[in-house]
């Protein structure tokens, strides 16, 4: 049995969660693309040789062929593509942010309770990576104690231009956001933002790069955060938990190790598409997998979406005050208690 698809937004993860849809997941039809500028979802299509893929004028004209959406539109697209879904009664996978205000997420939740079990997922994929995975059985299974302090890096080498000081955090850091707390098993209790000296390096002098987050957590971990995104030299993912009796670390992507012209070195990747790229395969096929067999996806759920947006606007209040800003959350539907998830 397989699982008829369409995806909305073909840019860059877009085309690629194309390709991985079309070649490379099992127990899947590609239906159909739909982007909203005029020829980007056809000349991706031609690009990866898709010839029997149909291409949609919008959402809405796609919903009725298929049982569930990829959406890799745009972030500030997500809120209106994953209702019309929801209310259509299909499944979402939603990459993240899974919309850009904590109230678009609240109202999200709310399409998805009426339905009465779980229809959607979101794209932290980074649940999904072995290396993460492996750190979390480490901190679990109890080998460094209790983890203190975590040291993290989220560094590209380059952004695009339109790149702002408050997507370093709703784009970028997001991703550590929803990792870290369910890395810890911890919520969080305060953020902060610190801004360093300016790099030369970025596109506009409008933006505020690289930039410190200081997350604190409810039984006190305190996580710093360097967020870079005009760093040049690569794509440089960093976590390092402080335990009470020792420290685990994120494993580095395997590489070989070069000892010529008197140098010593290892290659650091520069694209997210390559770094996370089993990841991505896990976490779609999860989805399709989870949806053919259980009937409900068991991935990172609407209310982690929520838990992000809210953090991440805490975190944006403080690039603007530069004080200590608390996270707090609405209480939790039990609806997402009642739901399997073996991520959580
Ligand atoms: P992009 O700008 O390359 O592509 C976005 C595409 O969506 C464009 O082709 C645009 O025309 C289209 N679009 C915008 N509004 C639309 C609508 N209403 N209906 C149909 N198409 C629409 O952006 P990129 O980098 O591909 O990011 C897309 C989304 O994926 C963002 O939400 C981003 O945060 C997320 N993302 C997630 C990553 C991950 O590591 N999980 C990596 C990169 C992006
Ligand atoms: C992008 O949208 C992603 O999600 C990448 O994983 C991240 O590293 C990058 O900073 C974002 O722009």
């Amino acid at each position: 049995m397989s699982l008829k698809v369409g995806l909305i937004g073909t840019g860059a993860i877009g085309k690629d969660h194309t390709r991985r849809l079309a070649f490379t997941l099992n127990n899947v039809e590609l239906v159909g693309v739909t982007d909203i500028v005029d020829g980007r979802a056809e000349q991706v299509l031609s690009e990866l040789g898709l010839k029997n893929v149909k291409v949609y004028k919008n959402d809405l004209e796609m919903l009725p062929d298929v049982d569930a959406v990829f959406i890799t539109a745009s972030s500030t697209a997500h809120a209106e593509i994953v209702i019309h879904t929801l209310e259509a009664g299909k499944y979402v996978f939603c990459e993240k942010p899974l919309a850009t205000t904590a109230e678009d997420c609240l109202r999200i939740i709310e399409a998805e309770k009426k339905y009465g079990k779980r229809l959607l997922q979101v794209g932290f994929m980074r649940r999904y990576d072995s290396g993460y995975v492996e750190l979390k059985e480490t901190i679990n299974n109890n080998t460094i104690g209790n983890p203190l302090m975590l040291h993290c890096r989220h560094f590209n080498a380059s952004a695009v231009g339109a790149y702002t000081t408050e997507m370093l955090i709703t784009e970028t850091l997001i991703h550590e956001i929803d990792v870290l707390h369910w890395l810890i098993n911890d919520d969080y209790e305060s953020v902060q933002v610190i801004y360093p000296k300016k790099t030369r390096t970025a596109s506009s002098d409008q933006i505020q790069d690289p930039q410190v987050v200081i997350l604190k957590t409810k039984t006190g971990i305190c996580i710093i955060i360097e967020i870079f995104v005009n760093c040049q030299y690569g794509y440089d993912i960093v976590c390092e938990v402080v335990g009470e009796s020792g420290i685990a670390s994120l494993p580095e992507v395997p590489s070989v190790a070069l000892r010529k012209g008197a140098q010593s070195s290892t290659k650091i990747l520069t694209d997210w598409k390559e770094r996370f790229i089993a990841a991505y395969d896990i976490e779609l096929q999860d989805f399709i997998d989870s949806i053919l067999t259980d009937g409900q996806p068991k991935g990172p759920t609407a209310w982690d979406g929520y838990i992000a947006a809210v953090t991440a606007d805490s975190c944006v209040k403080s690039q603007k005050t530069g004080q200590v800003e608390k996270v707090i959350l609405t209480e939790k539907p039990s609806f997402y208690d009642l739901t399997s998830s073996i991520l959580a």
